[in-house]
Parts: structure tokens; C-alpha cells; sequence
């Protein structure tokens, strides 16, 4: 790091602790155990970075599924069976007896078969928003994502075929729909994936609606292989390009960090100590 580079992030601390100050005042997050674990949806909305989104480039082949990534000999579609079922016994990675409701449309079933593995926010949609910059691994991972419930889950293949790779403004469930806006505000807040201003309004619209509190999702790790953006990108936001202040980060959509989960946190002071700063 340079001289100049040391002094100007040595001004940034200062104010970034103020802002920190500011921000849980204003916003008033309330520390649940050793770290804040809650908030409002709408502030998750607020914090996925608003891009155009992609226009080509986009390949199922890219996002290698169904694995078995955490190589138990189960792959992902049968991992997400056996934990999507509402009844049935597990026998080695099959589910006995099982029954599996999809909460797109409610239909029930005790066929596996008749249920695909619904990836929440589609792989080309993903890809759109903000996947086309990561490397194969980061794709994978995303493709078998079993480090957050919302992530995948099982549906009535009717119900997923009909949502098929569109986003909230363009297909809604017919029921739970405050649940289908926080799950999907949840996958591309774990993914840091932007959202395009059609898709935001939309979810603003619902949510408006909505209970004001979900769970802060889990972060998962990026890693990004090519910052060459494919034609429709119209923003390169997506990760904190480090700001003066948390002021000015959440100002330009970015926050809340998470200790542990986030690089960006350490770039910030964490006055409170809850673990989460910039929120
Ligand atoms: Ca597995
Ligand atoms: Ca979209």
C-alpha cells in the first residue's frame, strides 16, 4: 500500500466511525445476542446494488449441478428432498414414505419425481445480475447452494415451469407471496446479485405489505474470474468499491456487513461490537 494509501484510510476510519454512529441511531438495529441476526426487509432490498442486467453470455452448462459438494454421497437434489419433505423417513440419501407441499401453489405430492429442485432466483437470472463475473467454482457452489433454506427448494414441476427464469416483475406466485419477495431478496443479498429497477419496484411493491423483519442471510463467498461485463450490464456495483464513510456506502446501496462473512467489514469500525457494521 502507498504512503497516501495509508494516510487516506486512516481519515476513513474516523469518519467511518461516526457514520457507524449515525447509521444504528437512525436505523435503530437491535443487536439479537452477539450479533444482529434481523431487519427490515426493505433494507435488504435497499442494499442489492441496481444494474441493468445482462444480455448474453448465459449457459446452463456453466452452473454445474446437481453435485455433491460436501461429498456425504448425497447429491443436491436428493439433499433438498430430504429436507424439503414434510413427512417420510430418510434411508441413505432416498426419502421413505416421503410428501413434499410446494409453496408456489400449494399442490402436495408423494412422488419425488413429480417435483423439481427449484433454483429461487433462476441460474439465468443469476447469471444476469451479477454471476457472469465469478469463476466456475462460485457458480457451482451457487447451482448446490444447501447454506440457506431459501436457496432451493422443491416445487410442483408445473409451478416451476411456469416461473421458469423470470423475476418478480415478471411471474409471482398465486399464494405466499411476502415470502417469495423476502426468499428472493435473501438469495441475491447471500450473492451479492443485483437487481434491475423493474425487479426492485416490483418487490418494494409487495413488501410494502409485508411483516418488516427477516433474517439477515448468511453471506457466501464470491470469487470473481472476469470484470469484462457482458452487453446490458449497466452498473459494475456489486461489491463496496470502499467508501469514505458507511454514510456514503449505504447511501450507494451497500451494507450491512457481517464479522466473518463480509471483507468489507473489517474496513469499517464496529463500534457497538454486534458484529454487523454499515447497517
Ligand atoms: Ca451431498
Ligand atoms: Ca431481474
Amino acid at each position: 500500500m502507498s504512503k497516501s494509501g495509508v494516510f487516506s484510510r486512516k481519515s476513513r476510519v474516523c469518519t467511518s466511525l461516526v457514520a457507524v454512529v449515525m447509521a444504528a441511531s437512525t436505523f435503530g438495529f437491535v443487536p439479537a445476542g452477539s450479533a444482529a441476526t434481523k431487519t427490515d426487509p426493505v433494507r435488504i432490498l435497499n442494499s442489492l446494488p441496481v444494474s441493468g442486467e445482462a444480455t448474453s453470455g448465459y449457459s446452463r452448462s456453466l452452473f454445474s449441478h446437481w453435485s455433491d459438494l460436501d461429498s456425504d454421497g448425497c447429491d443436491t437434489r436428493e439433499e433438498v428432498l430430504i429436507q424439503e419433505r414434510v413427512s417420510g423417513q430418510v434411508s441413505g440419501c432416498k426419502v421413505v414414505n416421503g410428501k413434499w407441499v410446494s409453496q408456489f401453489d400449494g399442490v402436495s405430492t408423494t412422488n419425488a419425481t413429480n417435483f423439481d429442485i427449484d433454483h429461487f432466483v433462476p441460474l439465468k437470472e443469476a447469471w444476469d445480475s451479477g454471476a457472469w463475473r465469478w469463476d466456475r467454482g462460485t457458480r457451482q457452489r451457487y447451482a448446490n447452494d444447501l447454506g440457506y433454506a431459501s436457496s432451493l427448494i422443491a416445487v410442483s414441476a408445473s409451478s416451476n415451469r411456469s416461473k421458469g427464469a423470470r423475476d418478480p416483475a415478471q411471474w409471482l406466485p398465486n399464494q405466499n407471496r411476502c415470502r417469495y419477495a423476502k426468499d428472493w431478496i435473501g438469495v441475491k443479498f447471500r450473492w451479492r446479485l443485483s437487481v434491475d429497477s423493474r425487479e426492485k419496484k416490483s418487490l418494494g411493491k409487495i413488501l410494502a405489505n409485508c411483516s418488516a423483519t427477516m433474517k439477515i442471510p448468511p453471506r457466501a463467498p464470491t470469487k470473481t474470474a472476469t470484470l469484462t461485463a457482458p452487453s446490458g450490464v449497466t452498473s459494475q456495483a456489486g461489491a463496496d468499491p470502499r467508501f469514505g464513510t458507511c454514510g456514503a456506502a449505504i447511501k450507494a446501496g451497500f451494507g450491512p456487513y457481517i464479522k466473518g462473512t463480509d471483507s468489507q467489514y473489517s474496513w469499517y469500525i464496529d463500534r457497538d461490537r454486534d458484529g454487523v457494521v454499515c447497517e
